[in-house]
């Protein structure tokens, strides 16, 4: 790309135009991220050019500039690249209005959410954002953003914007609105109304009750299933936009060809007509939710920590290997399957035939170490419900005992074991402590026992079984002494020995 290349802007000849022309903004979403600019927001542009409506989108950036920055250069445009090996096809998709970051401007989000013209508030937050305690099972109150936002001033958790902006729109005048969680979290609409509703319960005196009237009579939060594999962007698909539009676009976000979207159809104002983009408006949410975040992301988890654990960078390198792509297998089907009720219509062999397709697409370079980042937050949603499921029925999960040892191998390795760069590179909120844990363990059963038993950093449930904890420390010492290709193996292979993995139900009471 030379450097006389133009900036995208709407009036930049370039090689893809925007799908839709500006329109009024109907939506605020916060969490400006690459996700939402690859699935809502393309999913939005598609129900705009089939059906038109005021539905473009303000989008709210948590804190960093650099997107938001980018987008008002670009007149509000940037481009979608769908990768898959041999092909990059690019989409503009053109919805967002403007956008600005939280952080800056809060009276500013709380403003929106008040404005009647808003009528829905999309948010993708990561599992991290919704300042919920697994401990207590309800809003963070140690929380200190949490504490803050109660006590006034402008917020600055997503909870307490969202309940201190339905406070500011019941107050002035109170039209309807819907909340729509989009991120990988179960029930993730009555979650986040239950965050909502403890955070107003928690103001002093009569402050909240008619925010609370109003959340009764005039606000819904629709429960939703995202899918669509995002990586990071990086400087080589910068230039390769650029080549292929004609116009330089610095901030590209590259996808892969998949995309779903299950939403419940309950908008108390209004919506825009999203199966124009292949949404699905259904009453099976739930199902829907728990067969992407246990087949997908369950087994992306097991996935990554392996692959790092094998030195790779890529999820696709690491389906590569024959013991990955075997322990992927076994959870998939033995594990988390059984777990889940399929939702009517959906073909579960083609669905899981296509995830081994989806994970393979080696032109899109989805890193290791993005997929295990988190872990100690993506992991309770992912693993507590099928672990404790088999382990009713008297079977130990192997696989998921494997996961969270490659988990705990990758975050918190015990004295003289070096996970590697790629497990080095995976964030943690929870790092520093699990590895002050570690760095006192002996065995990996004392360190899963502190974990897992002692934090209950899986909850409660998980928390309590002896065997499932001392089988994931068993697997921790077995990555660290004969490395992970062996315990693969081992995991496997007592998976498939039903002998061996039916345990005395004495043993798997807690
Ligand atoms: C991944 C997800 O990073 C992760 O934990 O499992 O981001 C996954 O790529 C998306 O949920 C796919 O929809």
């Amino acid at each position: 790309m030379s450097i006389e290349t133009p900036v995208l802007r709407r009036t930049t000849p370039a090689s893809a135009t925007p799908l839709v022309a500006p329109t009024a903004a109907g939506i605020l979403h916060l969490g400006l991220g690459s996700f939402h600019r690859a699935h809502q927001a393309v999913y939005t542009a598609a129900a705009l050019e089939t059906a038109g409506g005021d539905w473009g989108i303000v989008g709210v950036a948590s804190r960093s500039r650099s997107i938001v920055d980018a987008m008002h250069a670009q007149d509000m445009l940037y481009s979608v690249a769908t990768i898959s090996p041999g092909s990059t096809s690019l989409t503009i998709p053109g919805v967002h209005t403007d956008a600005f970051v939280g952080a800056e401007q809060p009276e500013r989000v709380i403003a929106q959410i008040a404005d009647p013209g808003i009528r829905i508030v999309t948010l993708t937050v990561t599992e991290n954002g919704y300042s919920y305690s697994p401990a207590t099972q309800h809003l963070d109150l140690d929380d200190e953003s949490v504490r803050a936002d109660l006590r006034g001033g402008a917020p600055r958790s997503t909870i307490g914007q969202l309940a201190r902006g339905l406070q500011a729109r019941a107050a002035a005048g109170g039209s309807p609105i819907s909340i729509l969680s989009c991120d990988n979290l179960s029930s993730n609409g009555a979650h986040t109304e239950k965050l909502v509703r403890e955070f107003l319960h928690e103001l002093p005196g009569s402050e909240a009750l008619d925010a609370l009237t109003f959340l009764d009579g005039s606000v819904s939060f629709p429960s939703s299933m995202v899918d669509r594999i995002v990586p990071a962007t990086t400087a080589e698909l910068r230039d390769r936009v650029g080549t292929l539009l004609g116009a330089r676009d610095d901030i590209p976000v590259p996808a892969e060809p998949f995309t779903m979207w299950a939403i419940e159809d309950r908008f108390a104002g209004g919506r825009p007509a999203w199966e124009a983009g292949g949404a699905v408006f259904t009453d099976e949410v739930a199902r829907y939710e728990q067969m992407k975040v246990r087949l997908l992301n369950g087994t992306h988890s097991l996935i990554a920590y392996l692959g790092a654990l094998r030195g790779v960078a890529t999820i696709p390198e690491a389906i590569g290997l024959d013991g990955i792509e075997n322990a992927a297998r076994t959870v998939l089907r033995d594990e988390y399957e059984p777990s889940i009720e399929v939702p009517s219509g959906v073909d579960i062999r083609a669905y899981e035939s296509e995830l081994f397709e989806r994970w393979a697409n080696s032109a899109l370079g989805h890193r290791t170490s993005q997929v295990g980042t988190d872990g100690s937050v993506k992991l309770r949603q992912r693993i507590p419900e099928p672990a404790l499921r088999a382990l009713r029925h008297g079977e130990m999960p192997h696989l998921i005992a494997l996961t969270v040892a490659g988990y705990l191998s990758c975050i918190a390795p015990l004295p003289g074991f070096d996970p590697g760069p790629h497990a080095a590179a995976m964030s943690d909120s929870a790092r520093e402590r699990l590895a002050g844990y570690a760095a006192s363990a002996r065995t990996g059963r004392e360190l899963a026992q502190r974990v897992i038993g002692d934090l209950h950093l899986f909850g409660d449930g998980l928390g309590a079984h002896d065997a499932f904890i001392a089988r994931v420390g068993e697997l921790v010492d077995t990555i660290r002494q004969r490395g992970v290709d062996t315990a693969i193996a081992d995991a496997v292979s007592a998976s498939h020995a039903t002998t061996s993995s039916l345990i005395s139900a004495e043993e798997l009471q807690p």
